[in-house]
């Protein structure tokens, strides 16, 4: 996907259940704005088709307030959605081109880790807790992300490799990455979801006057 002067955000995404041939109570919603590109998983909680319903509840909204750029405020939009469900965890960051940035807000046990090709890490911090229509507290951080940066983002079926960071930051597609995680990953009993996206520095190409 083009994001600006030749650079692309790519993203692939790895999302399995706990039962084979059953629905996943993990969902997630990744779309690229004009500005930014938002990524979000959510976790219902327990298993099975009410876990389902909660975390597909979340990611509906979270799908029809695209236009909404602060992943807090797309907390609080799915927040009211899930009155009366068993609730739901979710992540939702939002890589902003314009400023350089990335935006973390997430409740429960979502992790999220942005990394720069000098291996720097930073951690964004969800608070404990889940969604389920009452009022709750969380906070949204924002820390620097540039081209050539990777960010991870997963649920708690997900145990990163001990040497992830070296996998995440050799050349490859996000998609050879995610597929060399999975290889590597120990398997937990739980669904599953992980979201590997990179801001591709791509080399200006020549130009002759
Ligand atoms: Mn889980």
């Amino acid at each position: 996907m083009k994001v600006e002067n030749g650079n692309t955000f790519t993203y692939s995404i790895h999302n399995t259940s706990k039962k084979p041939n059953t629905l996943s109570g993990d969902c997630y919603f990744a779309r690229q704005h004009e500005n930014y590109m938002l990524l979000s998983i959510a976790d219902g909680l327990g298993s099975g088709p009410a876990a389902r319903f909660a975390a597909e509840k979340t990611v509906k909204e979270i799908e029809a307030n695209f236009d909404v750029d602060s992943p807090l405020q797309l907390l609080e939009l799915s927040n009211r959605t899930l009155q009366g469900s068993r609730g739901s965890v979710v992540g939702i960051a939002c890589i902003d081109w314009r400023s350089c940035s990335c935006k973390y807000a997430g409740i429960g046990n979502i992790t999220c880790i942005s990394i720069t090709p000098q291996r720097k890490k930073q951690y964004y911090l969800s608070v404990p807790g889940y969604l389920n229509g009452r009022s709750f507290h969380a906070i949204e951080r924002s820390f620097p992300f540039h081209p050539g940066d990777t960010i991870v983002l997963y649920s708690d079926g997900i145990q990163l490799p001990d040497n992830w960071e070296y996998i995440v930051t050799e050349p490859g597609s996000t998609q050879q990455v995610l597929q060399r995680i999975i290889h590597q990953m120990e398997t937990i009993n739980d669904d599953a979801t992980l979201i590997i996206g990179k801001w591709d520095q791509t080399s200006p190409s020549s130009t002759s006057f």
